[in-house]
């Protein structure tokens, strides 16, 4: 089955976190997107842009994803007329240089439209061999050592089976001791530095493995996989890299130089789930263990991350938290964190439903892309 494109609707919208979250390149006060709409002939797809509204984490940002939506991709998705798939859409798409974030929002949303018309679901569709994956979370920089041991504490009541400490110059050593020394060796730990170092820190960031981290994720800039390279050589901690994996072809690289053991998973982060799951693919091959990421997704970019994180390479818990980590109200049916785990979607596409009041509510803006 192929689809035809009937309308395109952008819905912009901000959503209160229930705490600041705060990394090295800044604090989110509120969640800030927008959600792409697809109507098609067959079926409806609906996906969460990733990006955020400043170009710190990686280089793009909202406006930029709309202004290529609107100007390169949709129009060139548009361009195959009535013979549309995710795939053949992906395809089109290739020629336009980066915009990860931008090209997933789309074809998200048509690999949603195309599974509901097949009654198919992401799990079923990219190959999930677990119903139910467990939770990490990722714990941001605090204001004080006591505020993150309360934070930390909170979080293991609840269940959550993964700790991931954010880290900075002068938030590192001292609160992965105090984390470790209070909750025990039994826990799960691990650290995110988002780009903050330099390879001139490799010999501090090698007093991190008395901590016996799960591993240390993104130390260094994203374009220094040399680096990376060198300073698993210094470290005895595994690297992990987030924001230097853009494709499989950066995993394979990665992989072949030794500038991580284990690699991030983001769906939004490589253009799409088709690229992440060949990222799967090359990692599970290599025998490097993946994980699934998150970037505050609501429940409808977390739906089919859940999905993604179910394949049987995903051998790490992800920050795949449950939605009250994120959000008092969620945009669809919470998830729910029970033993650890959150629960696979089934249902079609995604699997999950927009909740239209809440949707109303947290509304900024809607527009079209004429089509
Ligand atoms: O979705 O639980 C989540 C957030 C996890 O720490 C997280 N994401 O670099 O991995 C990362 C960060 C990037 C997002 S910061 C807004
Ligand atoms: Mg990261």
């Amino acid at each position: 089955m192929s689809l035809t494109i009937e309308r395109i609707d952008l819905h912009h919208v901000r959503i209160p976190l229930v705490a600041p979250f705060r990394t090295s390149f800044g604090t989110s006060y509120d969640r800030e997107t927008f959600l792409l709409r697809v109507v098609t002939d067959a079926a409806e797809g609906w996906a969460e842009c990733a990006a955020e509204p400043d170009p710190l984490y990686s280089e793009e940002w909202l406006g930029g994803c709309e202004a290529v939506l609107r100007e390169q991709l949709v129009p060139r998705a548009l361009a195959l007329g009535k013979r549309l798939t995710a795939t053949r859409v992906a395809t089109a798409l290739e020629p336009v240089k980066g915009n990860p974030m931008a090209k997933h929002v789309l074809e998200t949303a048509l690999l949603d439209a195309e599974l509901r018309a097949h009654g198919l679901s992401f799990g079923q569709y990219l190959g999930a061999v677990r119903e139910t994956v467990p939770a990490g979370v990722s714990v941001g920089i605090m204001d004080s050592l006591p505020e993150l041991v309360d934070a930390v504490r909170d979080y293991l009541d609840q269940g959550y089976v993964r700790i991931k400490l954010k880290i900075e110059p002068g938030w590192d050593l001292e609160p992965v001791r105090l984390v470790r020394e209070t909750f025990g060796d039994d826990v799960l730990l691990q650290v995110d530095a988002n780009t903050a170092y330099t390879l001139a820190d490799a010999r501090h960031l090698a007093r991190l493995d008395d901590f016996d981290l799960l591993l240390i994720e993104q130390p260094l800039p994203e374009d220094d996989l040399r680096g990376h390279a060198e300073l698993a050589r210094v470290v005895r901690t595994p690297i992990c890299l987030d924001e230097s994996i853009r494709s499989a072809r950066d995993a394979a690289t990665a992989i072949a130089l030794g500038a991580c053991s284990v690699i991030n998973v983001k769906p939004a982060r490589v253009g799409g789930y088709l690229e992440a799951r060949r990222i799967h693919d090359v990692a599970h091959a290599n025998g490097v263990p993946v994980w699934c990421g998150g970037m505050l997704e609501t429940g409808i970019g977390r739906g089919p991350n859940l999905a993604l994180a179910a394949l049987p390479g995903f051998v790490l818990p992800g920050d795949t938290s449950a939605s009250s980590r994120y959000y008092r109200q969620d945009l669809t049916a919470p998830f729910e964190l029970v033993d650890g785990h959150v629960a696979v979607p089934t249902g079609p596409g995604i699997g999950v439903d927009l909740l239209p009041d809440v949707l109303a509510e947290v509304t900024v803006s809607s527009s079209t892309i004429p089509v």
